[in-house]
């Protein structure tokens, strides 16, 4: 047999061993190739796989910030992060993918509430702890995860309801003032028609359909606008928290309705572009402006437009969640007990207050 023939056989031979070597190699240390992370990841960093819903807003990356801010390597942990686009369908892709790679252990932000079962029964199976984010999920079988760290939601659309009530309080006892002060001042809650004109006219961006933000903030306002048989909720859709969808529908809102006293909007990124849609109509909103305007999130930006009087109040929903997961983790891992459900402090800001109470803030 000639001698490159020979050359070639055991070119081929070593390719086969070699082959079968790597395909023996246990999966963890294949994560440093499907790993987001570009560092090696040792064995006893504790390994976690996170699917974060999306990137729709500000809010959504100062919740990423935080998630990545505590899940560092010095902290002990190597992160392998995902954006599931707003799709439920890439976030199961998602999990599943963990699961193939074995981490330690899972952290969902559920786009929205059902439909979550069989992947988390299948991470139960591998014997994978789920941690839920931010957001809910609907089932009936809890134990599908060990905790679920986020902010109380319903308690948010509550505080929009009962800061309306107060606003509008303090406006009407300051007409009765004005009223008593000098009886013929021109401020009358009566038109020409004689019609009692304190009907307070609404409109509401909701936030994704199905998400635990919509529903609970929805629900919250809701149970409060009901006691007001003047609240006259014109009209609500979803905005699916982003600043263009908000601004669309913001714009046919205005189209359709030339009395709107209040906007509703479930988050800050939606408000930002309704503001520019009352403004390319003519119109003017916040603390001066016609339309009153009530937002969720408080993060920088929707700061800056409270000072300059454009948003009349801010109902925090506070993102940073990633030290309480860490700690959680910690308590796994130490088999120590910890709650199963966890709300981070939230506060609300009025446009008055905005420029002092914004100071230290992260976000
Ligand atoms: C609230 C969170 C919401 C924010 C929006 O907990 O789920 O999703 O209010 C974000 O800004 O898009």
């Amino acid at each position: 047999m000639n001698k490159k023939i020979k050359i070639i056989l055991w070119a081929f031979f070593i390719g086969l061993i070699v082959i079968a070597t790597w395909s023996l190699m246990p999966m963890k240390s294949l994560q440093n190739s499907e790993s987001e992370n570009t560092e090696d990841i040792d064995s006893d960093l504790i390994v976690v796989g996170f699917s974060q819903l999306g990137s729709e807003s500000d809010w959504r990356s100062a919740n990423t910030k935080s998630i990545q801010n505590a899940l560092t390597k010095e902290n002990g942990f190597s992160l392998i992060f995902s954006n599931g686009r707003q799709s439920q369908e890439n976030q199961i892709k998602d999990v599943r993918s963990f699961i193939f790679q074995e981490v330690d252990y899972i952290i969902i932000a559920p786009v929205t509430e059902t439909g979550w079962d069989t992947v988390l029964n299948e991470a139960r199976e591998a014997g994978i702890p789920v941690i839920i984010l931010d957001r809910m999920i609907d089932t009936e079988d809890e134990s599908l995860y060990v905790a679920s760290v986020g902010t109380d939601k319903y308690a948010e659309g509550k505080t929009a309801g009962l800061w309306l009530e107060k606003y509008l309080k303090e406006q009407k006892s300051g007409y009765d003032a004005l009223q008593e002060n000098d009886p013929f001042s021109e401020v009358t809650l009566q038109d020409e028609s004689g019609q009692n004109t304190d009907i307070i006219n609404i409109v509401v961006l909701e936030g994704t359909l199905n998400s635990t933000a919509q529903i609970g903030r929805s629900k919250g306002f809701e149970d409060i606008a009901v006691l007001h048989e003047n609240w006259n909720i014109l009209a609500f859709e979803n905005g699916d928290f982003t600043k263009a969808k908000g601004k669309e529908v913001m714009l046919k809102y205005l189209q359709k309705f030339d009395d709107i006293d209040i906007l509703v909007s479930q988050n800050d990124d939606m408000t930002f572009g309704a503001i520019e849609a009352i403004q390319e109509a003519g119109l003017k909103c916040g603390v001066n402006g016609k339309i009153k305007v009530i937002s969720f999130d408080a993060v920088s930006k929707a700061f800056d437009m409270m000072e300059a009087g454009l948003i009349n109040v801010d109902i925090e929903c506070n993102p940073l969640q990633g030290p309480r997961i860490a700690q959680i983790i910690e308590c796994l891992e130490k088999g120590e007990a910890f709650e199963k459900i966890s709300y981070v402090k939230e506060q609300v800001f009025e446009a008055k207050d905005a420029g002092i109470e914004r100071f230290a803030r992260s976000y």
